[in-house]
C-alpha cells in the first residue's frame, strides 16, 4: 500500500522484446506448419528500415535532398532518396531468397527474381510521402505481403489479388522516431528503433485503434473538386448538432497520417473527385497495407461504397479512394455515400 503523498514507480523492464524476437514467437505459435520464411522474410525489410531511416536523418548532411532528375509510371519526379530507398528494398529483398515477386512505386514493371523459389511476393513504397522530405517532415516505407502459389510461374497474377488475401502487411515512419508497425494477421503491433542498440523494441502491443475519434485527415484544399457525399460528411462533422466539431489535422503523408489515426482514432481519407477519377492513392502498396492494419486494429476501411480489402486490382499501378480509421466515424462516412443517389463511381 502506497503512502500517503509518496508516488511509487514500478520497476524498469528488464526484457525487452526485440522485432525478430516476436516474429520468431509468432512462427513458433503457428507450430511446424510454419516454415520459417515470412519470418527471414520480415528480418530483411526491418533491415531496410534502419538502412533507410539512416539515409533519411543523414539526407541533408550527405546531399541525398532534391531531385534524382528521373520520373516514375506516375509521372511524378524522383527524389534522390525514393531511387536509393528503392534500390535497398529490392536488393534485401532479392537476398533474403524468400520473395520471387515485387511491386515498387518507383519501378513501372513487376519484378520476378529470376529462378527465385521465393514463396512470397512483396509489394511497396519504398518512400511514401517524400514530397515531405526536404522539409524534414515525416515519411515512411509501405509494405505488404501475398503468398505466392508454389510451382506456377511468378508474375503478375501473383500481387493482381485483394488486400485481404494479404499475409502480412507494414509500415515504417520516419519521424521524431522511427517506428515500424506490423501485422501479420494476428492483431497489430508497433516497434520503436532504438538506435543506440540497432532493434526495434515492442513498445506498442497490440494496437487497438479507439472505435470513435475526435479528428478528421483530408486534404481539404481539393473540396472545390470533391462530391456531395464526403461534402456532407465533412460538414456534419465540422458544423455538428452538438457544437463540438471535430479537429484537422493533415501532414500530407500517408504513414505519419495513418499511424495517428490508429493511436488516437478519427478519420483519414483520400477520396476520388471531379479531377482524380480513382483518387490519387495506390491500391497494392498504399490503400491495401493501411487498410489490412487499420482493420487488425478493430477499425473500418472503405472506398466509400465498399471494403477496400475485398477490392481486385486490375493493374499494379492501380489508384483507390480510400476513407479508413475508427469504426464509428467511418460508418457515419458511409452513411453519406448510402444516401446519396447520384452516379455511383466505386
Ligand atoms: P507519394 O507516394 O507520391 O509520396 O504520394 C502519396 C502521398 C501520401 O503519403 C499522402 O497521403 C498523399 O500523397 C498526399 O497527397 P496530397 O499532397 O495531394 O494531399
Ligand atoms: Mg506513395
Amino acid at each position: 500500500m502506497a503512502t500517503a503523498g509518496v508516488t511509487e514507480l514500478e520497476p524498469p523492464p528488464t526484457d525487452l522484446i526485440t522485432l525478430t524476437r516476436h516474429i520468431l514467437s509468432q512462427q513458433y505459435a503457428l507450430g511446424e506448419t510454419a516454415t520459417g520464411d515470412l519470418t527471414m522474410l520480415l528480418v530483411a525489410i526491418q533491415v531496410t528500415s534502419k538502412y533507410i531511416s539512416s539515409n533519411v536523418r543523414k539526407a541533408r548532411l550527405i546531399n541525398l535532398v532534391g531531385l534524382a532528375g528521373a520520373s516514375n509510371v506516375q509521372g511524378e519526379d524522383q527524389k534522390k532518396l525514393d531511387v536509393l530507398s528503392n534500390d535497398i528494398m529490392v536488393n534485401a529483398l532479392r537476398a533474403s531468397g524468400k520473395c520471387s515477386v515485387m511491386v515498387s512505386e518507383e519501378v513501372d514493371d513487376t519484378i520476378v527474381v529470376k529462378g527465385s523459389k521465393g514463396t512470397y511476393a512483396c509489394v511497396f513504397d519504398p518512400l511514401d510521402g517524400s514530397s515531405n522530405i526536404d522539409a524534414g517532415v515525416n515519411v515512411g516505407t509501405i509494405f505488404g505481403i501475398y503468398k505466392v502459389s508454389e510451382g506456377s510461374e511468378r508474375g503478375m497474377k501473383d500481387v493482381l489479388k485483394p488486400g485481404k488475401e494479404m499475409v502480412a502487411a507494414g509500415y515504417t515512419m520516419y519521424g521524431s522516431s522511427c517506428n515500424l508497425v506490423l501485422s501479420t494477421g494476428q492483431g497489430v503491433d508497433g516497434f520503436t528503433l532504438d538506435e543506440s542498440l540497432g532493434e526495434f523494441i515492442l513498445t506498442h502491443p497490440e494496437i487497438k485503434i479507439p472505435s470513435r475519434g475526435k479528428i478528421y485527415s483530408f486534404n481539404e484544399g481539393n473540396s472545390m473538386h470533391f462530391y456531395p457525399p464526403v461534402i456532407s460528411y465533412l460538414e456534419s462533422i465540422k458544423y455538428p448538432a452538438n457544437g463540438k466539431p471535430y479537429s484537422a489535422r493533415y501532414i500530407g503523408s500517408m504513414v505519419a497520417d495513418v499511424h495517428r489515426t490508429l493511436l488516437y482514432g478519427g478519420i483519414f481519407g483520400y477520396p476520388d473527385d471531379k479531377k482524380s477519377k480513382d483518387g490519387k492513392l495506390r491500391m497494392l502498396y498504399e490503400a491495401f497495407p493501411m487498410s489490412f492494419l487499420i482493420e487488425q486494429a478493430g477499425g473500418v476501411a472503405t472506398t466509400g461504397t465498399q471494403r477496400i480489402l475485398d477490392v481486385i486490382p486490375k493493374n499494379i499501378h492501380g489508384r483507390c479512394p480510400v476513407f479508413m480509421g475508427s469504426s464509428e466515424d467511418v460508418e457515419d462516412l458511409k452513411k453519406h455515400y448510402a444516401a446519396y443517389d447520384g452516379e455511383k463511381r466505386w
